[in-house]
């Protein structure tokens, strides 16, 4: 049967007369058999990426392009006069991730199944996700985002593992959602929960009893931590994972007849940074149990683990007070106790490396660094500051544990589903072959001459700009013109990735058009990302951008040139439709603070041209495409870091300097902005980049309104833009993450 055919039979009725809800169904359900009629990938060898995020995003689409029926289903429901997006829109979206950390762990399935290697994940089923955010009186709120439904891709099984807390013990439950390769592969997420987690706790907002752990374990992921309660609770979801995730592990080798002995010729454990370090005291304490002394338990989980390190900002290297440990995994305690001991006797001269520190703080990274026979960073520039920086008394000590693994992204969600024109163009310039093998996509390079493929690739641009502006009409009901420059920061709220100055820019725009000058070409500027709940700055960030919006665009003086749009609950869906339809990927974080970036890739990969800091893997896509490629701008890495060193940055010298920083601070607290904002919000907000700034903004922020005003100028010229935009998509084969997987099996797992 075709897929027609067996698409009608599922329906029990002809295509055109069905609903669109009636063929997400069906198509989920053939779908379903036909993954379940591919074998797992196996091997001698096996690798668990534990994970406290994937953002997977939604699974209909991705699984029609790896089982390469996507434009087959595509051509039909349009032959019925429907579109796929429409169906796909009735798969609720999971947000089992934050950002970046997690959306890549989804990426690394994909290239994991795809790449025929023998890996599974395993995670947590959160009830409610992260949170979604809604928009009242220009503020964030957070409410649940139930996604877990009847028809969704996550299926229950009948595996459970006794999960110890204290003196008493649960029982997990495993759920699964398979995760398909391209053409081959297949392999498992594999996430836990609880059968007697109450979603009804949950009341006004995002609160709850946080204390009842057999109803509150998974509802939330990131649940807040600001008392001890919500410290303990994270310390329980911590634990569940990994001990669901060592047990799984312990079994399936047994299952296999694998000694255990041998555990590191068979296992591979990767530590998606620190939220699942507590997989190394579970994993001895299991090898224990089994019969192994503690020294050669510790030396067989070093030569298992791997460890990922995402982040320099010191807030989020977790430590763990001993006696929240030992409240929740007292039988844990013992083992972290001889680890550290171990470790400290090694290298007793330097309490930088110690485990436990004075004050009687577990450290989870340094847990990872001692006990992990890899080390990794997720961007050249972030491994050398790990190296020569923040971890260097380790690197000092195991300098060959360190390697970089530049991050990567998914080509077939993030070209191949999410703008299946510009695929369709690539594949008629140069054919298929670099969807297994990315780098030949600079082979489009042969056309960067040709006035007919740089048209071509502008026209695509502009039908994803115009399918967008219907998006956006349609779903957050904000006009926006195709016909302007779309300049894009979607990623979380924080103050080092510099919304706020964003927002200072667009501030100076609006004064500058208020004066009668305009821009070179109207701009939209357009921003999503979710704030943690109890980061009050990036909260008042969102006001700020919220209040902005709707002053400017309600006022048709201004609104002729500039726009701006802040999306609401920002999510993996919305970035497929966003990112395809920019021309500016605003990447303008405080160099030497953004890890890697991801976003930063996809981007690049759909055409738009980045203005960014040298930061992270900015540094690698201006390495790759060029300095005439790519807009940069600020202070570098080495600057950034002796500033904070010598406490030589001081923000309010800046806005005394410079009359057009202050005209752009003072604004916050204009007028016409206490008549839509709240002062208080504002005023905070005024006063901390004026007398804070703890990430710069005011220091990179006169040489960003300049290098954007180049920027737009540079989009009129038409023929110079569109050849930008062809290298960008033409060097942006590294960054597959097919590639970064090779090399993390290449180098760490060797699967
Ligand atoms: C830490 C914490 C600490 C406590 C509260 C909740 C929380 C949530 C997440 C984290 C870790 C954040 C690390 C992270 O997301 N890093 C991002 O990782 C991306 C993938 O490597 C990378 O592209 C981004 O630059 C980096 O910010």
């Amino acid at each position: 049967m075709n897929i027609e055919e067996k698409l009608t039979v599922k329906l029990g009725k002809p295509i055109a007369s069905a609903s669109d809800e009636e063929i997400y169904i069906a198509l989920n359900s053939i779908v379903k058999e036909q993954i379940a009629a591919r074998e797992l990938t196996g091997g001698n060898k096996k690798l668990y990426y534990i994970s406290a995020e994937f953002l997977t995003g939604r699974q209909l689409g991705r699984n029609l392009v790896n089982l390469q029926i996507f434009h087959e289903v595509l051509a039909l429901l349009r032959k019925y006069g429907k579109d796929l997006k429409d169906v796909e829109e009735y798969e609720p979206e999971p947000s089992l991730g934050n950002g970046g950390l997690g959306r890549l762990a989804a990426c690394f399935m994909d290239s994991i199944a795809s790449l025929n290697l023998n890996g599974d994940g395993v995670g947590l089923r959160y009830h409610f996700g992260l949170f979604k955010q809604e928009f009242r009186n220009h503020c964030q709120y957070e409410v649940p985002d139930r996604w877990i439904s009847e028809n969704s891709f996550v299926t229950k099984t009948d595996v459970s593992f006794p999960v110890q807390f204290g003196n008493r013990t649960v029982h997990s439950r495993m759920y699964d959602l398979d995760v398909i390769g391209f053409e081959k592969g297949h392999s498992k997420l594999h996430l836990f929960d609880l059968d007697t987690i109450d979603e009804s706790i949950v009341k006004d907002g995002i609160n709850f009893d946080k204390k009842d752990i057999d109803k509150n374990l998974t509802l939330f992921l990131y649940p807040d931590d600001s008392d001890k309660d919500g410290q303990l609770l994270r310390i329980y979801q911590q634990y569940f994972m990994v001990s669901n995730a060592a047990q799984l592990i312990i079994k399936e080798q047994k299952d296999l007849g694998h000694d255990l002995h041998h555990l590191a010729d068979h296992v591979a454990v990767q530590i998606n940074d620190t939220h699942p370090s507590l997989i190394i005291p579970e994993l001895i304490r299991l090898l224990i149990q089994e019969g192994f002394s503690f020294r050669e338990a510790a030396d067989i989980v070093t030569g298992v683990c791997g460890y990922t390190n995402h982040t320099i900002l010191a807030e989020a290297l977790e430590k763990w007070p001993m006696s929240y440990l030992n409240e929740v995994v007292p039988h844990l305690m013992p083992i972290i106790g001889g680890l550290d001991y171990a470790a400290v006797c090694a290298h007793h001269d330097n309490h930088e490396l110690n485990i436990i520190d004075r004050e009687g703080k577990v450290h989870m990274a340094r847990m990872d660094m001692h006990y992990s026979h890899s080390i990794n960073g997720v961007a050249a520039l972030h491994t050398s500051i790990l190296q020569h920086q923040e971890l260097r008394p380790f690197y000092e000590i195991k300098p060959e544990r360190f390697n970089n693994k530049t991050n990567g992204i998914t080509f077939r969600r993030w070209l191949m589903h999410s703008n299946p024109e510009l695929t369709k163009y690539i594949i008629d310039m140069i054919g298929t072959n670099w969807m297994n093998n990315p780098s030949e996509l600079e082979r489009i390079m042969y056309f960067h001459n040709d006035e007919n493929t740089l048209n071509d690739i502008a026209e695509i641009k502009h039908t994803k700009k115009q399918q967008a502006a219907h998006y956006l009409k349609e779903k957050e009901g904000v006009i926006v013109d195709p016909d302007s420059i779309f300049s894009i920061q979607v990623k979380r709220m924080h103050e080092y990735k510099r919304q706020q100055m964003n927002a200072l820019y667009i501030i100076f725009e609006y004064l500058r058009i208020k004066s009668g000058i305009y821009p070179a070409a109207p701009v939209t500027i357009i921003f999503g990302g979710k704030a943690a709940p109890a980061y009050t700055m990036a909260k008042n960030v969102i006001h700020l951008i919220l209040c902005l919006q709707e002053l400017i665009n309600n006022d048709p003086e201004v609104s002729k040139y500039l726009r701006v749009v802040m999306l609401q609950n920002y999510n993996v869906s919305k970035a497929e439709v966003i990112i395809p339809a920019a021309d500016i990927s605003e990447q303008i974080s405080l160099a030497s603070k953004e890890a890697s970036g991801t976003g930063n890739m996809k981007f690049m990969l759909n055409g738009a041209v980045t203005l960014g800091t040298n930061d992270g893997a900015n540094v690698e896509i201006r390495d790759l495409v060029g300095w005439e490629n790519i807009y940069t701008f600020g202070r570098s890495s080495d600057d950034v870091i002796n500033l904070y060193n010598t406490n030589g940055y001081h923000a309010i010298d800046y806005y005394n300097r410079s009359e057009s920083i202050r005209r752009c601070v003072d604004f916050i607290t204009s007028p016409e902005l206490l008549r839509i904002g709240n002062e208080e919000m504002l005023k905070s907000l005024q006063d901390n980049l004026k007398h804070k700034d703890w990430f710069m903004t005011l220091l990179d922020l006169e040489d960003y309104c300049n290098v954007k005003e180049t920027v737009y100028f540079d989009y009129l010229n038409r023929p110079k833009w569109t050849r930008m935009m062809l290298v960008n998509i033409a060097r942006s084969g590294f960054f597959s993450s097919d590639r970064t997987i090779r090399e993390y099996n290449r180098d760490i797992w060797h699967l």
